[in-house]
C-alpha cells in the first residue's frame, strides 16, 4: 500500500509535473544538500524567480515551523502565498470515488482540487495520520487526491506516512554539524502522552539511508515502524547501547506501526537525560519540534549547547526554499508559460 504513493509521486514527477511527496522525490541528496546550503548564504538570490506565481498552503491540522518557514522561503522567492485551514475553514471534503454524497461532506476532492488548481501555481498540503485505520492511512487519502485531480506540482508538509521537508531540513542539520565523514546517528523513540503519527520518524529513516552515516533506530519492543522503511537499518532495542558513541541524537515519539495508533509503551526510563547523553560522543540534541520539556527530554538538555533544534528548525525554510525553486524553474507546468512567451517573441 505505502509504494502507491510513492508510485503516485513519481508517475507525477515524471510526466506532467513535479512534485514532493518523498523523500524518494530527492535525485541525488549530496547535491540538494549543497544547494540548501547555497540558498542558506544568499535566500534572496533568487528574489525574482517566483514572481506572479502563488504558492496555496492547505492545513488539514495544526502547525507552526512548517507554515510560517514554507511561507518565508515562498517569499524570499517573490512568490504571492494564500494559506487556508481547512480543519475549521473549509468544507468537510469527501475522497471517495463514486460516493453518494448525503452525508457530512459537502465537496468532493475532484472540484476542490481542481478549482485551487486556478488559483495557484503549486499546492502544499498537510494531513496527518488519522491513527484508526492504517489502510486508509497508508493510501495518503488526501494527499493522493490532491495528485490525482490537482493540475499543478504538490508539495507534501507532512502527510501520514512522511514528512519530506523536515527530513530534508534535518539532512542539511547534519551536514553542517557533523565532525566526521561517517557519523553515528541514532533516532530514538520517546515517551509522549498523546498517540502520534510515525511520518517524521518514516521520513528521517529514509533520509539515512540515502546518506553515509552509522545508522541506529531505538525504541522499546512493539514500536518498530514500517518495515517496508525500516529495511535493513539497525534496530537496537537497548537504548543506552544504542546512545555509546552516538554523535547526533535524533529524538520523537511516535504510536506503534503494529498495534496501529496505540500506546503501548510510556516508560519514562527513555526520555532523553544528561546522564543518557554522557554515553554518546559529546553528540548533538535533534528534534522536529515542537517537543514536549521533561517528557521527551529534559530542560538540561534541551537548553544545553549540545542542543541545535533551533538551528534545525532555522534549516526549514531554506528545505522549503530549495524545493520551491526546484519546482519552479524545473517543472514543465510551470515553464510551459515562459517557453509560450519565448515563442510569441520569436525567440
Ligand atoms: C506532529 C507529529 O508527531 O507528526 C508534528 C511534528 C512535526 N507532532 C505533534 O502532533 C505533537
Ligand atoms: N516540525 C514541524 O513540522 O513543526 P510544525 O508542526 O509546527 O509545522
Amino acid at each position: 500500500m505505502f509504494n502507491q504513493i510513492n508510485d503516485l509521486a513519481n508517475y507525477r514527477l515524471n510526466y506532467k509535473t513535479m512534485n514532493y511527496i518523498s523523500v524518494q522525490n530527492i535525485d541525488s541528496l549530496s547535491e540538494w544538500v549543497k544547494a540548501a546550503l547555497k540558498i542558506k548564504k544568499k535566500p534572496l538570490k533568487n528574489k525574482k524567480l517566483g514572481k506572479n506565481k502563488t504558492l496555496g498552503m492547505l492545513f488539514f491540522n495544526p502547525s507552526l515551523r512548517t507554515r510560517l518557514s514554507t511561507q518565508k522561503a515562498a517569499l524570499n522567492l517573490g512568490m504571492n502565498v494564500m494559506v487556508m485551514n481547512f480543519t475549521n475553514e473549509g468544507w468537510t471534503l469527501e475522497f471517495e470515488d463514486g460516493a453518494i454524497m448525503n452525508q457530512g461532506a459537502s465537496e468532493h476532492i475532484k472540484e476542490a482540487a481542481e478549482v485551487v488548481s486556478q488559483y495557484c501555481d503549486i499546492i502544499a498540503v498537510r494531513a496527518f495520520a488519522g491513527l484508526v485505520d492504517k489502510e486508509k492511512d497508508n493510501a495518503e487519502t488526501v494527499l493522493a487526491g490532491f495528485l490525482k485531480f490537482a493540475t499543478v506540482p504538490i508539495v507534501n508538509m507532512e502527510g501520514c506516512t512522511g514528512h519530506p521537508l523536515q527530513a530534508l531540513a534535518d539532512a542539511i542539520t547534519i551536514e553542517e554539524h557533523k565532525t566526521k565523514h561517517r557519523p553515528k546517528v541514532v533516532l530514538s523513540w520517546a515517551p509522549h502522552p498523546k498517540a502520534l503519527p510515525q511520518a517524521v520518524a518514516n521520513s528521517f529513516v529514509e533520509m539515512m539511508q540515502l546518506q553515509d552515516s552509522d545508522f541506529v533506530i531505538t525504541h522499546p519492543e512493539g514500536y518498530e515502524l514500517n518495515p517496508e522503511i525500516t529495511k535493513n537499518s539497525v534496530i537496537e532495542y537497548d537504548q543506552n547501547k544504542a546512545f555509546e558513541n552516538a554523535d547526533f541524537i535524533y529524538t520523537k515519539n511516535w504510536s506503534s506501526y503494529a498495534d496501529y495508533g496505540k500506546i503501548t509503551n510510556s516508560d519514562p526510563n527513555w526520555t532523553v537525560t544528561a546522564e543518557k547523553m554522557a554515553l554518546t560522543n559529546n553528540a548533538k540534541f535533534m528534534h522536529c519540534l515542537p517537543v514536549r520539556r521533561n517528557v521527551i527530554v529534559t530542560d538540561e538538555v534541551l537548553d544545553s549547547d549540545n542542543s541545535i533544534v533551533i538551528e534545525q528548525a532555522n534549516n526549514r525554510t531554506y528545505a522549503a526554499q530549495l524545493v520551491l525553486q526546484k519546482i519552479l524553474s524545473l517543472s514543465p507546468s510551470l515553464s510551459k508559460g515562459k517557453e509560450e512567451k519565448k515563442k510569441k517573441n520569436g525567440k
